[in-house]
């Protein structure tokens, strides 16, 4: 970690245009990530710009109350600008180039060095020059504290961090681990503590994050739930599909899903959950665990995703009526396999 952080401030020095990148569909922790990152910078006199691939979804704006986030899918001609007029790429909750969709193109032609913070399996090494990876991390911006507190700028002091980062560090553990249900660690607790002496308002940040839907999205759940749940005893499994229908009709926005996937795993023999949701083109997949099944394995092999060992996302290119008996025979046989 001390060598790698030495090459960290060695990479800021003289910096004079940084940009912070996240992962297409940007969660709380890409985007807590990337504010926190750009939040520290912009304190010790570096310039620093924000990119996601796609639009934050709307429960998150908080985080970016200035509106300073460029996202490439509206404005493609100012971000390729930014990501070419750049010195140096921070890399954020993502361990791979192809995770920013159409952005990967742009990133790879920069000349800019690359550094990479992310808690992803299995990195991409060859796409960047400093890599702080952290798989055992709750969330990025677990790890991100990490590094921050390691460098000469905080000597470990969280209150040398603006309080706009102590909240976006915030929102990244609490999206990521489920409100402190998933995945934590030692840190994670440290880092709560730290924070909550900086002064963030938890109970605030909570229900930013889990209490600010629409009406519709819990209508939505109510319908998914009920119509298209299903279980698969023999394989431990339960599977949900939101096909573009019921998605226009209960006037989806984006996020909208977020955290439907984990519900099916509060019934007792389910250890995989999978959600399916209709997209432009494509069927993109969700996959939670409990127990041992590790859902960053099966995705890999069969829904070309991937991530955690009980999260993972992927993509599949199939009519929705064949999803079901794809899923269900993946599962099969990955259970075979990795008996
Ligand atoms: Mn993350």
């Amino acid at each position: 970690m001390k060598q790698n952080i030495d090459r960290f401030e060695e990479h800021l020095r003289g910096k004079k245009r940084v940009l912070a990148v996240g992962h297409f569909h940007p969660d709380g922790d890409a985007t807590g990530a990337v504010v926190a990152m750009a939040s520290f910078l912009k304190s010790i006199g570096i310039e620093c710009s924000i990119v996601l691939p796609s639009p934050i979804p709307s429960y998150l704006d908080f985080l970016d109350p200035r509106k300073s986030i460029l996202f490439y899918t509206q404005e493609r001609e100012r971000a390729d600008r930014l990501i070419f007029e750049s010195d140096l790429i921070i890399c954020l909750d993502f361990n791979s180039l192809s995770r920013t969709e159409d952005m990967e193109k742009a990133l790879k032609e920069s000349k800019a060095p690359k550094i990479l913070i992310d808690h992803h399996l299995n990195p991409v090494t060859e796409e960047f020059s400093l890599i702080f990876s952290d798989p055992s991390a709750s969330a990025t911006c677990e790890l991100l504290w990490r590094v921050l507190m390691n460098t000469s700028f905080t000597h470990g002091d969280i209150c040398a961090l603006p309080h706009e980062a102590h909240i976006a560090l915030a929102a990244g553990i609490l999206a990521d681990t489920n409100n402190f249900s998933n995945s934590v660690t030692p840190d994670t607790f440290t880092m709560a503590s730290q924070l909550l002496h900086s002064g963030i308002d938890l109970a605030e940040l909570n229900d930013r994050l889990f209490k600010h839907f629409s009406e519709n999205r819990l209508k939505m759940l109510g319908e998914l739930l009920t119509r298209s749940m299903v279980f698969h005893p023999h394989i431990n499994a339960c599977s949900m599909i939101l096909s573009q229908q019921t998605k226009r009709s209960f006037d989806y926005k984006e996020g909208d899903t977020e955290g439907f996937v984990n519900i099916p795993l509060s019934v007792r023999d389910v250890e995989v959950s999978a959600l399916f949701t209709e997209s432009d083109g494509y069927v993109k997949v969700s996959l939670r665990s409990k127990g041992g099944v590790s859902v960053n394995a099966l995705s890999a092999q069969y829904f070309n995703g991937g991530g955690h060992e009980r999260a993972a996302g992927g993509k599949i290119y199939l009519p929705l009526e064949e999803v079901r008996g794809y899923f269900e025979r993946s599962l099969e046989q990955f259970l075979r396999e990795h008996k």
